[in-house]
């Protein structure tokens, strides 16, 4: 019989029973909301999903802006021992259409923001908040108004630690997104083992963070694991910029800003920057794609916050492998989170030694335990409590150097060509403020191909003459193209296929 385990009751309900119900879990504009409050409306919310028609191992999907009410509508589906999965609020008719095919959710929540997409995709069954009453169609029901006429207690359903209770979506960067399915023990260990253990999250903390709460990073650093040590979340609606990053740092003094290098370089670069005050900072977390040594120096010069650099996957639930906050290595991703094992395997899976490249294994604790629906790549990626990465590393003294994705990489006149060394190289260019290198072809030949974001003008052909100077001969850039901006996916990732398909 596995460990008797509800999620609500552990992150929420547990400060409440213990009389800490009045500190803060929640920060949204100029509300603090306490732990005893958002216990009460998830469990109102928790009522809502179960007369909606939601009973165990069922889905629910969350399709709305950040804020107390995705915060709390998360814990309600988890205490009636509902299936959570998240998608970003600002896709397209077609995406709905898939993850409403994909997921068969029982209930979609909604707000103004995504009703009219996901109206345009044909969703039932939705619960709709932040839209007037009367402006509601058939089949959509008001989630305020079904909250506030809730019961604010629920008993939590009997769930254990093998229960199916989170979806956790890939990027889709490389066809559709798949849901990485993860039983409860995911949250728990993660918890554990990389927020107490490697960030060493306190009380105190307060947490702002710069992808929106669908990207289960972000929604782990600011909805749940502060939730574990009786720590705060800053949560607001907006679309993240500089700007208002910035400005909510102002406005909150949070302790922990869990980044994404894309921002992390925007910050940098933005004509303020000198005049900020981080001194509020213990520490930036950067993930989602890897850090360049450049940006990170650049980060360090600037802003002097201990950048807590590691590598995540929704396969892997959350981070596996990061730097110790105070402790980094520059251009590694750091070591194996505690609990975790990590090694650099050939094609046929065999151990390599140190320096060489290879895909990374991962063994720990908090592997997905499927694909949903997609049993051949499932059986490609997990084995048991092993997970495969698209990954490639080299290993030195247990640090771990990402070398991109197995499949960015180049075959350039034969010779493999990793793009995120050209672009490390041309970050180092002091006119160069973003860049990703891409394969283009030219007369059947595969060359690299830069897209570049400038500060200030420069020749393409400097560029060319800065990569070949620090870089082997064959991986300068032949093409140099300048761009505005590079096209990210809703994660803040560089969508290498988008720049791929470009004539
Ligand atoms: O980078 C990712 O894709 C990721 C996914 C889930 C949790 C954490 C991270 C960094």
């Amino acid at each position: 019989m596995s460990e008797p385990f509800n999620l609500a009751t552990h992150f929420l309900d547990r400060h409440v029973a213990a009389g800490r119900g009045d500190r803060t879990a929640l920060i949204v504009g100029d509300r603090t909301i306490s732990y005893a409050a958002l216990a009460r409306l998830a469990n109102q919310a928790g009522h809502v999903f179960r007369d909606a028609g939601v009973r165990r191992g069922q889905r629910v999907l969350l399709a709305l802006s950040d804020g107390e009410e995705f915060v709390a509508a998360w814990y309600g589906a988890q205490k009636i021992g509902a299936v959570t999965a998240e998608v970003y609020p600002f896709l397209q008719p077609k995406d709905y259409a898939y993850y409403l095919g994909y997921t068969e959710a029982v209930v979609v929540l909604a707000d103004a923001v995504t009703l009219p997409a996901l109206r345009a995709a044909g969703a039932r069954n939705l619960l709709v908040t932040g839209v007037p009453e009367d402006e509601l169609q058939p089949g959509e029901r008001p989630f305020r108004t079904l909250l506030d006429a809730a019961p604010d207690v629920l008993e939590a359903a009997p769930t254990t630690l093998d229960d199916i209770g989170i979806w956790k979506f890939t990027t889709g960067s490389t066809g559709a997104p798949k849901a990485c399915v993860h039983p409860l023990r995911s949250p728990k260990e993660s918890f554990e083992r990389y927020a107490v253990g490697v960030l060493g999250l306190r009380e105190d903390d307060r947490i702002l963070a710069v992808p929106k709460l669908f990207f289960g990073y972000a929604r782990d650093l600011v909805a749940m694991f502060p939730f574990g040590v009786g720590a705060a979340g800053i949560a607001f609606p907006e679309r993240s910029t500089a700007d208002l990053i910035f400005e909510l740092i102002a406005r909150y003094r949070p302790t922990v800003l869990v980044n994404v290098p894309t921002m992390m370089s925007a910050m940098v670069a933005h004509p303020a920057a000198a005049e900020q005050d981080l001194s509020c900072l213990r520490m930036t977390t950067s993930a989602g794609e890897a850090l360049p040594s450049e940006l990170h120096r650049k980060w360090d010069a600037a802003f002097g916050v201990p950048v807590v650099d590691g590598i995540g996957s929704s396969e892997a639930y959350h981070i596996y492998l990061s730097n110790r906050p105070g402790q980094a290595r520059t251009g590694t991703l750091g070591t194996a989170v505690p609990g975790f094992t990590a090694e650099v395997v050939d094609e046929l899976g065999n151990p390599l030694p140190d320096g060489e490249i290879g895909p990374l294994r991962v063994t720990g604790p908090t592997i997905a335990l499927e694909y949903f629906g997609d049993p051949e790549k499932s059986a490609r990626t997990f084995d048991g409590d092993t997970l495969t990465t698209g990954d490639l590393f080299s290993r030195s003294d247990g640090f771990f150097r990402h070398h991109g994705r197995a499949d960015a990489l180049l075959k350039v006149g034969g010779v493999f060509v990793a793009p995120g060394e050209i672009e490390d190289c041309l970050l180092g260019h002091p006119s160069v403020v973003d860049c990703a290198v891409v394969g283009h072809e030219v007369d059947g030949l595969v060359v690299p191909r830069a897209y570049v974001v400038v500060r200030s003008p420069v020749p393409a052909d400097e560029l060319k003459d800065h990569a070949k100077a620090h870089l082997a001969k064959h991986k300068y850039p032949r093409e140099v193209v300048f761009v505005t901006e590079l096209p990210r996916t809703a994660n803040g990732k560089l969508d290498r296929r988008a720049l791929a398909a470009r004539p």
